[in-house]
């Protein structure tokens, strides 16, 4: 062998069998001007006339694609942890002071924020460090396709038309508000409700409602408008339900037609036990007979083992434990074993998806990793599954899943990675961290799981605590202009101030350990993190948070919260009412009750759609045209409405019904019982 000379390399470098790159690259470039020279003059003009068509063109679009790309990137924001200001501590514990704004109410009385959000700039930016490369998986958040962030969030918008009759100052004049406001998009007609009114009073109701089949939950004088206010969302929501989507997934209310998922009635499985809950014994008893006619797993269907367990077999389980009804315990069973061949993979992680019908079940298309939460996050329910029905296999499954991950290297001070890779059964994408989409029931489950075992299995609290300190050292940060204290992201040791608002499922979830003997510390950051939560809805024009805010870090006296275009969506989630809920629960402090019951204000006012059902929104910044998805997300029912209502209702009254020494609820909000006596 000898090494080879230039012209070897250049030939090898280009790729030309022949080592004639450059004389080809001649060729080539003389035929094209031959070519160009035997066409006509009319054929020349006309081709440098396209040409030039094209240029303009170009130029013209490139201010509005520029806005989409600085839309879909939020890359400036990567901070390198090194190049954190000084003063941008995380924040450990009780000694940090939560300065925060007044609270603002109405979508006119936020802080000075236009439609367009203005990003932080010049001296107000943090340090904006590009990371060496951005990964968009931030962008693949766990869900439907249609719940995944939407880049293009702004379309609805765009060609949505409205009228608002009253002006659309949203409160400004309470009289006003006694007008309903008609707002029509699209044709369709979304009417919103008083906002600064009490609703009618539960005598007033109790003529036109449906009795209630047990009074499940007492309310005490001064709560009845309140709890009743939620009622009467349920029925509007199930109303459209009802009408247009009946035994569906979910319903479209702008169209007024419904959406497949898996074809196994979400809504409505999900819907279950919130009925039981709210006493709608009309409702539900409707409901229990299509359950019993016409559900059916034996159907040839894809579906997502996570989102298949957390709301039809965790919706199945709770009813059964409220009702008593066997034929919900019978469902569950079928279900439970129809998801079983999910498991059989070469390192046991379950694949993301089953076919319930034929018994199969694969990863995703474009890869052979799970999402960590999702494996993470079926525990509850395999497990109860198991106890009720005395057949190990359910839990053995889902316990195994957790003995991998525990000992499992590649994590950071107790935070995980976002993936598992089903053959290896190893963490992959390491190294970005995130209490947000892909990872966030993880630690809610450990700490619920340990919960619902009777406090035995020492793996889960270890895990869990260990955890809590990992987001405390890395992840938790404060705002500069009024000390906000917020979650956001590590990736690759660079910390984004970025935070989505499923992460507000955190404060319930760190009090209720406080609440089960944890350090006091882990309250006092979720008080903090309560009002971080809380601001994001009441620093919004409407009153609803949005799918993302980003903090800023930087001490001015500038905003602490900003949202970029691609997150000013609001899907109807729970997270904020979920932890209120918890926090109500354990402090008493009235204040959270006053705080949801504003959400719940809002929800009427800007996505309840006239006719029935509410819609999911494209923009939380813009009360006169909101957007709507035309879609109305099971867990609106499921879960959202279900914590507004316990958060209103008097629990003191109700000694036996989901006293949170009793219940632990899964990550959809369904009730399971803390078992009697520790697992085997
Ligand atoms: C729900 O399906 C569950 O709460 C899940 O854990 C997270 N996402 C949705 C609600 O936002």
């Amino acid at each position: 062998m000898y090494p080879p000379s230039r012209k070897d390399f250049v030939s090898l470098t280009l790729g030309d069998p022949h080592g004639n790159a450059y004389n080809n690259g001649k060729h080539r470039r003389q035929s094209c001007w031959r070519k160009w020279k035997q066409l006509s003059r009319l054929q020349r003009s006309l081709l440098l006339f396209l040409l030039a068509l094209l240029l303009i063109f170009g130029l013209l679009s490139y201010p509005s694609l520029r806005q989409q790309w600085r839309g879909l990137s939020d890359s400036e924001d990567w901070l390198d942890l090194k190049d954190l200001p000084p003063g941008v501590n995380p924040v450990l514990g009780p000694a940090a002071a939560v300065k925060a704004p007044a609270p603002v109410v109405g979508p006119h009385l936020g802080p000075a924020q236009g439609p367009e959000v203005p990003e932080p700039r010049g001296p107000n930016i943090a340090v904006m460090a590009k990371p060496p490369f951005k990964k968009k998986t931030f962008l693949n958040m766990r869900g439907p396709p249609g719940l995944q962030r939407d880049a293009n969030a702004s379309d609805t918008v765009a060609d949505g038309r409205k009228e608002l009759k009253d002006g659309g100052d949203g409160g400004e004049d309470k009289d006003k508000d006694k007008d309903k406001k008609i707002v029509s998009w699209r044709g369709a007609v979304i009417e919103a409700d008083q906002v600064t009114e009490a609703p009618p009073s539960a005598v007033q109701k109790d003529a036109a409602a449906p009795p209630a089949a047990t009074v499940l939950v007492e309310v005490s004088p001064g709560r009845v408008d309140r709890v009743e206010a939620v009622r009467d969302a349920f029925r509007h929501a199930w109303k459209g339900y009802k009408e247009f989507a009946w035994g569906h997934d979910e319903l479209k209310p702008i169209s007024k037609s419904f959406g497949e998922w898996f074809g196994l009635g979400l809504t409505l499985i999900d819907s279950l036990d919130t009925m039981w809950i709210l006493g709608l014994k009309e409702e539900f008893d409707e409901a229990k007979s299509w359950v019993d006619k016409e559900l059916s797993f034996n159907r040839n269907v894809d579906v997502n083992l996570f989102e298949t367990t957390i709301r039809v077999l965790g919706g199945l389980l709770s009813t059964y434990h409220l009702t008593g009804e066997q034929l919900f315990l019978d469902k569950a069973k079928d279900l439970g074993s129809r998801l079983m061949p999910a498991f059989k993979t070469p390192s046991k992680i379950p694949f993301s998806d089953v076919n319930i019908g034929k018994g199969t079940a694969h990863p995703p298309r474009w890869t052979s990793d799970s999402t960590l939460a999702e494996v993470t996050s079926i525990q509850l329910e395999f497990r109860e599954l198991s106890r009720l029905t005395q057949e190990p296999q359910y839990q053995e499954v889902v316990n195994e899943v957790m003995r991998l991950v525990h000992k499992l290297p590649g994590k950071h001070d107790g935070l995980v990675p976002m993936f598992i890779n089903t053959n290896s059964g190893q963490f992959s994408h390491k190294g970005v961290f995130t209490l947000g989409a892909r990872a966030d029931s993880y630690y809610e489950y450990l700490l619920k799981q340990w919960i619902q075992g009777g406090k035995t299995e020492d793996d889960l609290l270890e895990d869990y605590i260990q955890a809590v300190e990992g987001v405390k050292k890395h992840l938790v940060r404060q705002t500069g202009p009024s000390k906000l204290t917020f979650v956001g992201e590590l990736s690759h040791n660079r910390f984004n101030p970025k935070m989505d608002h499923l992460v507000c499922f955190l404060p319930g979830t760190l009090a209720l350990g406080a609440h089960n003997g944890l350090p006091v510390d882990h309250m006092d950051l979720a008080v903090q993190l309560m009002e971080t939560c809380h601001q994001m809805y009441v620093q919004m024009e409407t009153g609803l948070s949005p799918e993302i805010a980003h903090f800023n870090l930087q001490a001015s006296d500038s905003r602490d919260v900003f949202v970029k275009p691609a997150d000013r969506h609001n899907l109807l989630r729970p997270e904020t009412v979920e932890s209120l809920f918890y926090m109500y629960r354990f402090t008493k402090d009235t204040k959270y009750r006053d705080w949801g019951w504003e959400i719940l204000q809002s929800f009427n006012k800007y996505t309840k759609v006239s006719g029935g059902g509410y819609t999911s929104i494209n923009n939380v910044l813009d009360p006169v045209n909101p957007g709507p998805r035309d879609k109305m997300e099971s867990f609106f029912l499921g879960e959202t409405l279900k914590y507004l209502f316990l958060l209103f209702s008097d629990d003191d009254a109700n000694a036996d019904l989901l006293r949170l020494d009793k219940y632990v609820f899964n990550t959809e909000a369904h009730p399971l019982p803390i078992w009697p006596s520790p697992p085997k």
